[in-house]
């Protein structure tokens, strides 16, 4: 059986550090900036100075406060994460504990926000045009705090993407140098390259760690590290990679064969775990995440030895996100790490409303069905009244593939 990561331990003491550390760089005038998508390079930020927390919500108890101001049929992601930084009176309603872990970090800047602990600590949000539900969230939150939106090619194959997409990144380059009042030199972007690059492989090496059979981790283990990864420092995140990677190689190897499952499709943003604890709990091995907390955050590198805003363009505009079209590279992904991790079934996951993924499962599930390889697809959102029905159906299809 996996073993359970030790280091994982160490997150939330590490994430109650992140906050102090957040704070006092906020007392210090260092700017910090939100993000909510994978689309947004870490290291532009990073190369201007100012640090970086991403405000993407995973928890139901938020999605209340925003369904004042948003239709009741967006996703639970969006709705949470909005719901997050509007809610009032709400502090401390959480199963997970009290809303904020500093006593009062919303004291920093405008107290009407201050249910989500991030959002009271930064200066703007990097947003991008991705998905409908969030570029409109996008324009209410404006009434919160400054947002910057990055521009995306929505064919990024098209002969001309590119060059659209390099352009708009020099633009965000000139508004964090205007933020931050630091230029964003090519050599600075290519120390954060360089930085951001060394925690893509540390996530590679542990991703081949669960390659072996069975696997030495637990998928849940590894979710909370990518969940929490955009919390932390990049150095705090590493040494927890390293310790994470070490522990996995080292681990005994287990007896007993499960099934192994790959899950695919939404982000579950920090706080959301619901699908893969059910399917552990229930008897399946997790051994891929093929998502924005899985193999999407950390997969090609950024090529270190061109201009460093092309090699951010080049990289960034690969994420095979199902807002763009057409996304075969996607399906082309999972089948070859179905084939890498060994894989005995897919659980597609998607939340309610997703229209990007939820219709793009019918590719996916064409294409798995003549690789051979059984898919199960679960459509949810963030409360537990389906947990029930989803184990049953998780069972059945562990049990199928035994
Ligand atoms: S690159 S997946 S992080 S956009 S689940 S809000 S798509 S309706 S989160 Fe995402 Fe960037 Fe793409 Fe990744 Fe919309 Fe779907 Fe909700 Fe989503």
């Amino acid at each position: 059986m996996p073993r359970g990561l030790s280091s994982v331990d160490l997150l939330e003491e590490a994430y109650e550090r992140r906050i102090r550390e957040l704070v006092e760089s906020r007392r210090k005038e260092k700017k910090v900036v939100g993000t909510f998508c994978l689309y947004v390079p870490d290291e532009i930020i990073f190369a201007a100075g100012a640090d970086r927390v991403i405000l993407c919500g995973g928890r139901s108890d938020t999605i209340p406060a925003a369904e004042e101001f948003l239709p009741r049929n967006v996703c639970p992601l969006v709705k949470s994460s909005f719901g997050a930084i509007v809610g009032r009176d709400r502090e401390g309603s959480s199963p997970e504990g009290p809303l904020s872990p500093l006593d009062n970090p919303g004291s920093l800047r405008d107290p009407g926000s201050g249910a989500c602990p991030h959002f009271s600590l930064i200066d703007m949000v990097v947003a991008e045009a991705t998905c409908d539900a969030k570029k409109k969230m996008y324009e209410l939150l404006e009434e919160h705090a400054p947002v910057y939106v990055l521009d995306l090619p929505q064919k990024p194959d098209s002969p001309e993407a590119l060059a659209y997409f390099k352009g708009e990144l020099e633009r965000f380059r000139a508004a964090m140098g205007e933020l931050t009042g630091t230029e964003v030199t090519d050599a600075r972007l290519k120390r954060e390259i360089r930085r951001s690059n060394e925690t893509r492989r540390l996530f590679q090496r542990l991703y081949e760690s669960r390659r072996r059979e069975p696997p030495p981790v637990k998928g849940t283990d590894v979710l909370k590290l990518l969940q929490k990864q955009y919390f932390l420092s990049p150095e705090e995140l590493q040494g927890l990679l390293r310790s994470a990677c070490d522990e996995a190689e080292k681990a005994a190897p287990g007896r007993e064969k499960k099934p192994r499952i790959m899950l695919s499709g939404c982000p579950m943003a920090g706080g959301n775990t619901k699908v893969p604890d059910i399917i552990e709990d229930r008897g399946g091995d997790i051994v891929v995440e093929e998502s924005c907390t899985g193999t999407r955050s950390f997969e090609n590198l950024v090529d270190e030895a061109k201009d460093p805003m092309t090699a951010l363009a080049e990289r960034y505009i690969r994420i095979p996100c199902a807002c763009m079209t057409p996304n075969k590279r996607r399906v082309e992904g999972i089948l070859e790490m179905a084939d890498r991790f060994r894989v005995d079934g897919v659980v597609y996951y998607t939340l309610q409303s997703c229209h990007g993924y939820n219709i793009e499962r019918h590719r996916v599930q064409k294409a798995l069905r003549g690789a051979g390889i059984p898919m199960l697809a679960i459509e949810t959102d963030y409360g537990d009244s389906d947990a029930e029905q989803i184990g049953i159906r998780v069972e059945a299809f562990l049990e199928m593939l035994a």
